[in-house]
């Protein structure tokens, strides 16, 4: 008897229409709607995780996970008032994080040598701009992205809002990616940052793309948000065409003196079902798990890993907060029988 759409289980039912050949960026959908999202979201954990394992499987066999190292390059006081962050200079009162200048280019460099000399491929720097300002500050981060270029590294900024120019001119440095994250829906947007509109960040988004650069670009849950606003948000970036290359997946490191500082944790299988989903809608991405992993058991990563995440920052700081020992990560990898990826740079 052959199946129709309505005999098979609700995720076949969704997926049925979805081309799954590896490889098949082209053949990879552009069009989900929100409800479809929040049925995958919603869907019975283990469907949900067999579904995204299966993708994954198809377009990932190597088993492979990708190290990206984070460096913080300009710390602190940054005019945004991003609810999660404690680099804003809105609540520097209450969080008490110290301002830093630019770190000086050597010194920079020198941080990427150790963090390949341990294993990364990747080098992401982070500064707490509202946008880039050209001059001597941007010089020198596009000093930096050529360094980190010439030990065969992928190079990945995140610096705020760019402009059309400034995207042409971090390209010509030989930038890889640029990290630049929706964080959550369009409409929950505002409870979260006032300072910015969501626009505000797809037209940098846009900006990246045009300059042929590769996107980076995820969302934080744990902020108070509902399914519906997990599921736009992953509505938005998988409608982008092409889908970013990559998508961290954060859960809310709740610091103290920052506006969201009591939120009740995300439980971990909310992350898995957030990973798992991104998996099926975004086959081809690397699908990071970022902040919030040193607070998930090695149980909980390895789920996670198994609903398709393939890639982690590596080091022991993300760019203000801890994150998991670089030996224990590599013992996990091994571990769960994956592999480091070697450096595609
Ligand atoms: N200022 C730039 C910007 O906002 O694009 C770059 C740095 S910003 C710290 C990079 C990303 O880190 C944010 O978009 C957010 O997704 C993530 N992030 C910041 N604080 C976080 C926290 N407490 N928990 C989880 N993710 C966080
Ligand atoms: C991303 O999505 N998460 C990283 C990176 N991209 C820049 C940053 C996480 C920051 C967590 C809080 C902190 O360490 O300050
Ligand atoms: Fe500034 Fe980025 Fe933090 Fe927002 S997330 S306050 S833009 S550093």
């Amino acid at each position: 008897m052959s199946e129709t759409l309505e005999s098979l289980n609700p995720i076949d039912a969704l997926l049925a229409k979805s081309p799954r050949e590896p490889g098949a960026a082209s053949g990879t959908r552009h069009d989900w709607s929100a409800f479809e999202i929040v049925a995958l979201l919603n869907s019975p954990l283990l469907d949900l995780v067999d579904e995204a394992r299966d993708i994954h499987r198809q377009f990932h066999a190597d088993g492979q996970v990708q190290l990206a190292s984070l460096l913080s390059i300009k710390t602190g006081a940054c005019p945004e008032d991003c609810k999660y962050c404690p680099q804003s200079a809105h609540y520097t009162k209450k969080t008490g994080l110290e301002r830093e200048t630019l770190l000086d280019v050597d010194d920079v460099l020198s941080k990427a040598r150790i963090a390949k000399d341990a294993g990364a491929t990747r080098f992401c720097m982070g500064a707490a701009w509202r946008e880039v300002k050209d001059g001597e500050a941007f010089d020198a981060v596009l000093a930096m992205v050529r360094g980190v270029r010439d030990l065969d590294m992928e190079a990945c900024v995140t610096l705020g809002m760019l402009s059309e120019e400034q995207a042409a001119r971090l390209a010509d440095a030989g930038l890889t990616a640029y990290n630049h994250n929706l964080d959550t829906s369009p409409e929950f947007y505002s409870e979260i940052i006032t300072t910015r509109t969501y626009q505000d960040r797809l037209d940098t988004l846009d900006n990246v793309r045009s300059a042929g650069m590769q996107i980076c670009c995820g969302g934080i849950i744990g902020m108070g948000e509902t399914v519906e606003d997990r599921a736009r948000l992953l509505q938005t970036l998988a409608t982008l065409d092409p889908h970013p290359e990559s998508v961290p997946i954060n859960a809310l490191v709740p610091v103290p003196g920052t506006p969201l500082e009591d939120q009740t944790p995300v439980d971990p299988l909310e992350l898995v079902r957030m990973v798992a989903t991104a998996r099926i809608l975004m086959p081809t991405s690397f699908v990071r798990l970022s902040a919030g992993r040193s607070s998930l058991t090695r149980e909980a990563q390895i789920l996670c890993f198994l609903a398709g995440a393939n890639s982690i920052f590596y080091g022991d700081k993300l760019l203000t907060t801890e994150n998991n020992d670089v030996d224990d990560d590599l013992a996990l990898i091994a571990d769960a029988g994956l592999r480091v990826k070697a450096c595609s740079a």
